[in-house]
């Protein structure tokens, strides 16, 4: 494999599509010698195979708002690749969501779902619709005209939704609903279902708690932990809040969160009632994070602001693509930063990423620092095909297992001559080999 030949192809057919690209192209880095070793994979064109989705769905979305006015918003599926699964991954409601980041999104799914060593392949879908400061009624309206395209290409067998950016437990039941009237079967064909019809216990928090757990696999190999520690959130959506909470339940601090209006910082931490304070604030619609600063005295907002010039040990990225830039990066390692590890998938720059990589601060890249959500949607789905629940503790202790053996896997792909992990090659590698296998013995389809 030739990454430059490679890429230069790629550029010319999906010009402009820049996140999609650059997900590519640092998946194809890292796994470039691995690939080179294995010449069976070249012969079946693996790497031209897995770089194009397998079909791409458009279609339009109409909806009425409250006052009768008609708008026309964009919807998607991106069905990548199901060598090991059915496709797999979440919805995204978000004015940013164009082909580009929906590629690059259901790209990244299907390294890290083979990662979580459950059977699921690798989609993303969504809408440039923007739930913020919707009403309830015209978010029902929107996803029900949403599903009315969408629920003839997937199945509880073919390709399971769930959520992301805009899309919680409140959209996943409008979209479900109209699926069960459509489909007339009521199947787990998605999941971050309601906790009454089918969904399982952990999954909203899920993915923050994973990151924390895989944070602290990180910091075990250094002999370090969460105790004690300072820890910056981005975003204080469903990662962002999960997160938070782990972080806190391990003995860590956590001094800040964001919203794309800025951010808090609080010294006396983000715990308890505040945590709760988070899933308040984001239940209004609006996505600012500048109330927190009123209801509780020790809270501070930095307008327009991100939270990676503050002095932390650990740093969580859990908001959105490419929010930790070069200097980004620079702040927080000159601040004596030692971890960060990513909720969000893709919120560093590959350009932050080199300067991370060139100092000592361990690194946890989003396919598999953030792979307990999607995890947990596995552990739903093998809950709804056994029609049984199961609690809390199960749940969470499958999660951890789950986390450590991502761990695992990165160490056992990742390790350099000198000792050093790159947890980057280690998950690429990781994960495309179990995907690349899969499809060598399915033959060329
Ligand atoms: P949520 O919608 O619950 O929260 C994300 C929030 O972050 C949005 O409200 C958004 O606000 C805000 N935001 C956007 N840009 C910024 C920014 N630059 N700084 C601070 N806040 C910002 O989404 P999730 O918590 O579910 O997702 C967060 C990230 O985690 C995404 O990258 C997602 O792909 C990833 N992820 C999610 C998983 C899940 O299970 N939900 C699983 C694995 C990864 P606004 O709308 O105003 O832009
Ligand atoms: O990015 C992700 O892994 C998710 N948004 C969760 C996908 C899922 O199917 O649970």
């Amino acid at each position: 494999m030739n990454v430059d030949k490679l890429m230069n192809e790629l550029e010319k057919k999906h010009t402009g599509e820049v996140e999609y690209l650059q997900a590519v192209r640092e998946v194809l880095e890292s796994i470039a010698d691995v690939y080179n070793e294995n010449p069976q994979f070249e012969s079946a064109g693996i790497i031209e195979r897995l770089i194009e989705p397998d079909r791409i769905v458009t279609f339009k979305v109409p909806w009425a708002d409250d006052s009768g006015q008609v708008h026309v918003n964009l919807g998607y599926r991106v069905q990548f690749n199901n060598a090991i699964g059915p496709y797999k991954g979440g919805l995204r409601f978000h004015p940013s969501v164009n082909l580009s980041s929906l590629k690059f999104l259901g790209f990244e799914q299907i390294f890290k779902n083979a990662l979580t060593t459950l059977p699921m392949g690798g989609g993303k879908g969504g809408s440039d619709f923007n739930p913020k400061g919707k009403s309830d009624s015209e978010i029902m309206r929107f996803c029900q005209s949403f599903m009315t395209e969408l629920w003839s290409l997937i199945g509880p067998e073919t390709d399971v939704p769930a959520g992301d950016i805009g899309v919680g437990a409140k959209e996943i039941g409008y979209l479900y609903g109209m699926y069960k009237k459509l489909a007339k079967e009521n199947t787990g064909v998605f999941t971050g279902k309601g906790l009454n019809w089918g969904g399982s216990l952990i999954r909203p928090e899920a993915t923050g708690f994973g990151n924390v757990y895989f944070a602290k696999e990180m910091l075990a190999t250094k002999n370090e932990s969460f105790e004690g520690k300072t820890v910056a959130i981005s975003g204080f959506g469903n990662v962002a809040w999960g997160a938070a909470q782990k972080a806190t339940d391990l003995g860590a601090k956590v001094v800040a969160i964001s919203g794309p209006d800025g951010y808090i910082y609080d010294p006396e931490g983000i715990s308890g009632e505040k945590i709760d304070f988070m899933l308040e604030l984001r239940a209004t619609n609006e996505d600012i994070v500048k109330p927190f600063s009123y209801e509780f005295d020790s809270a501070q907002f930095y307008e327009g602001k991100k939270p990676w010039d503050l002095k932390v040990d650990i740093a969580l990225p859990c908001a959105i693509q490419n929010e930790l830039d070069k200097e980004d990066a620079e702040k927080l390692i000159s601040n004596g930063c030692m971890c960060i590890s990513e909720g969000a998938n893709m919120p560093c720059t590959p350009e932050a990423i080199d300067v991370i990589q060139n100092s000592d601060v361990l690194y946890g890249p989003g396919k598999a620092a953030n792979a307990g959500g999607v995890a947990t949607s596995g552990l739903e789905m093998t809950q709804n095909s056994m029609k049984l629940s199961w609690n809390r503790e199960e749940v969470d202790q499958r999660l951890h297992k789950i986390m450590i053996d991502i761990h695992n896997a990165c160490v056992e792909n990742g390790k350099d001559e000198d000792g050093k992990v790159d947890y980057v090659k280690g998950a690429n590698i990781a994960g495309f080999l179990k995907v690349a296998n899969a499809m060598l013995d399915h033959g060329v389809i």
